[in-house]
C-alpha cells in the first residue's frame, strides 16, 4: 500500500489559504487545483509499503510522534516547485523551519520498520495547492498572492495516510498520533 505520514492543519486556517487562492483558482492554464479535502503537509512519504509492516510502522510512528512537542506554526509564502518560473506543483510554505526535526524522526520510523523509502529528496514543508502537467510560470500567481500570511496554529498529531491511486486520488487516514504524549 502506498503510505505517507502528515500533518492536516485546521480547517479555519485552510478557510484562510481557500479564500487567498479562490480569485486564482481555474485562472491558470494548465493548473489544476487538487480538492481542498485532499490539502495536507507531508512529513514523509513512504512509497508502496508491504502490508507486514503497518502494526510496527505504527508503533514507531506513535513513538516518534511522542518524543517532539506540538509545534507552533503559521503558512507564509506561495512558490513552485522546482521553481516558481517552471513549477509543476504550486505549493504555499511555512514560516521558518519548524519541523524539520519531526520530519527527521517520522522518515526514520519508516526506515526502521522496512519502509520503502522513495522521497529523499531536501525536506521542504509546504502544502501543495496546485499542480501542471508541463512547467509553468507560476510568477504572476505567486506575485498576485504576495503578503498572504496565515494565522498561527498548533500542530498536535502525525496522521499515517493511504493513498488510493486512481482517475481521482483519495486519501484514507489509517491512524494519528498525538505529538507530546
Ligand atoms: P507533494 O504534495 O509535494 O506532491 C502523497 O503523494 C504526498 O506525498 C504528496 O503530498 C506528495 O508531495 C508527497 N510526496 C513526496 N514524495 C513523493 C513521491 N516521490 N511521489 C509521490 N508523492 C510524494
Amino acid at each position: 500500500m502506498r503510505l505517507f505520514a502528515a500533518l492536516v492543519p485546521p480547517e479555519s486556517v485552510l478557510d484562510e489559504i481557500s479564500h487567498a487562492i479562490a480569485p486564482h483558482v481555474g485562472q491558470v492554464p494548465g493548473l489544476r487545483w487538487p480538492d481542498r479535502a485532499t490539502w495536507h503537509i507531508t512529513l514523509a512519504f513512504y512509497g508502496d509499503v508491504p502490508d507486514h509492516v503497518l502494526p510496527d510502522l505504527e508503533v514507531r510512528l506513535a513513538r516518534a510522534a511522542g518524543r517532539h512537542d506540538p509545534l507552533d506554526v503559521s503558512f507564509s509564502g506561495f512558490g513552485g516547485f522546482s521553481s516558481v518560473r517552471r513549477a509543476r506543483v504550486f505549493w504555499i510554505g511555512m514560516a521558518g523551519d519548524p519541523m524539520n526535526r519531526l520530519a527527521d524522526s517520522v522518515r526514520a520510523a519508516g526506515r526502521r520498520a522496512g519502509a520503502v523509502q522513495t522521497d529523499e529528496k531536501r525536506f521542504h514543508p509546504h502544502l501543495t495547492l496546485g499542480r501542471a502537467r508541463s512547467e509553468t510560470d507560476l510568477r504572476p500567481l505567486v506575485e498576485s498572492l504576495a503578503g498572504f500570511q496565515g494565522s498561527p496554529w498548533r500542530a498536535e498529531e502525525v496522521e499515517l495516510v493511504r493513498s488510493h491511486l486512481g482517475g481521482q486520488v483519495r486519501y484514507e487516514s489509517l491512524g494519528r498520533w498525538a505529538l507530546g504524549r
